[in-house]
């Protein structure tokens, strides 16, 4: 192979690689990891260390169609580069899909995975540092029960945890009706950190991992 086609074959391959990065933006693309919420980079698991971020509620109990704020932050000092966040029923698989909707996040943009719309959101940007990400999340309007918050935290390309669970337990949705006959306020006080990785079973998605290549490729251009 002569030197002009060698540097062809390059020119096609950097092209390849351009194309497949500016697809991994599209909202179709991030649409793909709607159903594991697991970025990929080849080499690296999801970390089993505590986590290092949270997702807090601002109440444990909200009314059908009513709204709650959550808090995506930072439990040290420490800050995430990526994230995805979905409400669920408890009482079902995950893969029933998730449930509620969500605000514009304050640093993030919003998905509408299968099922729903505005049910997921997510970081728009590859490269930025958040430490706390605000959302409201607005319970259906026909689901009375236990849901429960799950969010993937990218800290970087070796190091992310996927669906940890919310701080604090499950939210209890309930009905209208019984507003009138509860009266006592529940506690919120609950500090307790759950586990990071509780994701059952992890399937690969590549988009995510080439997602969070793209600022390493800048790096090394
Ligand atoms: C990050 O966490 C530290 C320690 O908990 C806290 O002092 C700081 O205010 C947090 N920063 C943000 C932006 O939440
Ligand atoms: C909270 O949700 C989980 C499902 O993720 C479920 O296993 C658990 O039983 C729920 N807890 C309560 C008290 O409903
Ligand atoms: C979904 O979010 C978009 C963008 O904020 C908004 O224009 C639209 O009304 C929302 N739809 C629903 C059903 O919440
Ligand atoms: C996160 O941001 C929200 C809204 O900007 C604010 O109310 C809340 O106090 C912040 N939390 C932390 C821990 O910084
Ligand atoms: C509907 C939707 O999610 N649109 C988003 C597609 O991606 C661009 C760029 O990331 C966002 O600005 C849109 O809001
Ligand atoms: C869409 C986007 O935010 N792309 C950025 C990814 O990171 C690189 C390196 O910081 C930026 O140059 C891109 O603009």
């Amino acid at each position: 192979m002569n030197f002009y086609s060698s540097l062809m074959l390059l020119a096609t391959v950097q092209l390849l690689c351009y194309v497949s990065v500016l697809e991994a933006y599209s909202n179709g693309s991030l649409l793909e990891a709607c159903a594991t919420m697991t970025p990929v980079h080849e080499a690296f698991e999801p970390s089993t260390d505590p986590c290092l971020y949270e997702t807090r509620p601002s109440e444990l109990m909200v009314v059908q169609g009513g709204s709650i704020s959550i808090d995506l932050r930072n439990i040290s000092s420490n800050s995430f580069k990526g994230y995805m966040t979905m409400a669920f029923d408890a009482s079902k698989p995950d893969d029933a899909g998730p449930i509620g909707t969500f605000s514009m996040p304050t640093d993030g943009q919003l998905l509408s995975c299968p099922g729903g719309v505005n049910n997921t959101i997510t970081h728009k940007d590859n490269n930025s540092i958040k430490r706390n990400v605000t959302a409201i999340w607005t319970a259906p309007a026909d689901f009375v029960g236990s849901v429960i918050f799950k969010t993937t935290f990218v800290r970087g390309l070796s190091e992310y945890w996927v669906k940890v669970p919310s701080a604090g337990g499950n939210i209890t949705v309930f009905s209208e009706s019984t507003t009138s006959s509860s009266t006592t306020q529940p506690t919120t006080t609950t500090t307790s950190t759950p586990p990071c990785g509780a994701a059952s079973s992890i399937s690969r998605n590549w988009i995510w991992g080439v997602i969070l290549l793209i600022p390493v490729m800048f790096q090394h251009a």
